[in-house]
């Protein structure tokens, strides 16, 4: 049985090629200081978007074909779990994330849901045994079903903070049993729609307790994976408590938990904040919480998380730049929380979209490389911070400086001199090596 029959593995054919079946810019095997594309990306494929999704949007129904849809329940949930395995391989993805709703249907009750995991895990470890493709994380879904409507482990109802216990719980098994190699707390409801009858501090300090229950069972079942908090700022809360990445760490600082966390970035998160994707990663690079990157983008005209497929070059380049500054995402990986548009619902345009996503980072790493080779940033950067190399700038980073010390050098200082920041020719640079990076 074959779910993907018009679609072999998809090649690279280099940028030349006019094949929609191929890759242009993302050559596997390609090495880049010392190593393939293949080893820096890691590539991952959300299993939500890719295999359960129908493309529904809150105005019309889905819109999705595809041929798993002809089973119902547990027979689909096998039947995408074949899917998606011949997905991965075809596609030549290396990793694969998922929610526990996506893999498997929820039942009548936690228990029923259990086992209904238990089977479709046990399948899904069939078939990573006879392919190289890994877990990158999962996660448990505590948005979607109607008993989370005020919150998982922010909920002002403590049975709904124990339900949501229970589902990270049996995720984290998952995680282990499967050899994920990290785990994933999007925060889906956790934050609030008023103040009017919320009480910010008690739902903070729950959701802190509740990341520490996680972190001490992960112990117990000895689950090595790096844990990973998504921020968002909101949708589909108004205020959600891990705004940005800014926001999460000093949620992490505030509550000692700051050794067990790192960030999963995500695009059309960052955009959503009001920041650039690249924004997001620096921020997480230089405070060392850059753990992994959900790939997507938003419509710079809408102001909601549409999770397209990364197009935009200008901005993978700048978060590979990030990435490769940050000596990769060790565990993690470049997840595409993405998804089609409603209109592109057949089947072959879950292929073009991932082959688009691929190629897009691909080049982003290929220019950011270059970037770094040249030290073009650096260079910049250097020369702009240069006044704190000697002088009165050495003295304040070294801490031999006091507002005394300050004031008397100002009362000498005969006039300051500014120099340009030359942001023109910088982003002039910038599409001068995207645009030369394939030139013949
Ligand atoms: C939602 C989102 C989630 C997380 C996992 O905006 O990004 O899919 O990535 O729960
Ligand atoms: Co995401």
């Amino acid at each position: 049985m074959t779910w993907f029959e018009n679609v072999n593995k998809i090649q690279y054919e280099g940028p030349k090629s006019k094949n929609p079946l191929a890759f242009k810019f993302y050559n596997p095997e390609e090495q880049i200081n010392g190593q393939s594309m293949e080893e820096f990306l890691r590539f991952g494929i959300a299993y939500w978007h890719t295999f359960t999704a129908d493309l529904s949007d809150p105005f019309g129904a889905g819109t999705a074909l595809r041929n798993w849809d002809k089973y119902d329940g547990m027979d689909r949930a096998k039947a995408r779990v074949e899917a998606a395995f011949e997905f991965f391989d075809k596609i030549g993805a290396k990793y694969f994330c998922f929610h526990d709703v996506d893999i498997a249907p929820e039942g009548d009750s936690l228990r029923e849901s259990n086992k209904n995991q238990d089977t479709i895990v046990a399948l899904i470890k069939d078939y990573m045994k006879d392919s190289d493709v890994k877990l990158l994380w999962n996660t448990a879904n505590n948005f979607t079903n109607p008993r989370f409507v005020h919150g998982a482990a922010s909920s002002n109802n403590a049975d709904v903070f124990a339900y949501s216990a229970a589902k990270v719980k049996k995720q984290l098994e998952i995680g282990k049993e499967l050899g994920g190699e990290n785990y994933v707390f999007w925060g889906g409801r956790e934050g609030y729609e008023t103040l009017l009858n919320t009480d910010l501090g008690l739902e903070q300090d729950n959701l802190a307790r509740f990341f520490q229950m996680a972190v001490d069972y992960a112990k117990e079942i000895d689950f090595g994976a790096q844990f990973l908090i998504e921020p968002k700022p909101k949708e589909p809360t108004t205020h959600q408590y891990d705004f940005d990445s800014q926001s999460a760490h000093a949620f992490l600082l505030k509550y000692g938990l700051q050794d067990h966390f790192k960030l999963n970035i995500e695009a059309n998160h960052a955009t959503l904040a009001g920041h650039t994707f690249e924004h997001e990663l620096r921020y997480a690079r230089v405070n060392g919480i850059l753990g992994s990157v959900d790939a997507n983008q938003g419509d710079p005209l809408l102001g909601w998380d549409t999770d397209e497929f990364p197009a935009d070059i200008y901005s993978t380049t700048l978060a590979m730049y990030e990435i490769i500054k940050n000596g990769g995402l060790g565990s993690g990986g470049l997840n595409f929380d993405a998804k089609v548009r409603r209109g592109s619902f057949e089947q072959e345009d879950l292929f073009y979209a991932h082959i688009a996503g691929m190629d897009h980072f691909a080049v982003g790493y290929k220019v950011a490389s270059q970037l770094v080779e040249d030290k073009v940033f650096e260079n910049i950067i250097d020369d702009r911070y240069a006044s704190y190399k000697e002088g009165i700038g050495k003295d304040i980073v070294e801490g031999k400086a006091d507002f005394k010390s300050l004031e008397e050098y100002a009362l000498n200082l005969k006039e300051i001199k500014n120099k340009s920041g030359r942001l023109e020719v910088i982003k002039a640079t910038i599409n001068q090596y995207l645009l030369n990076a394939y030139a013949e």
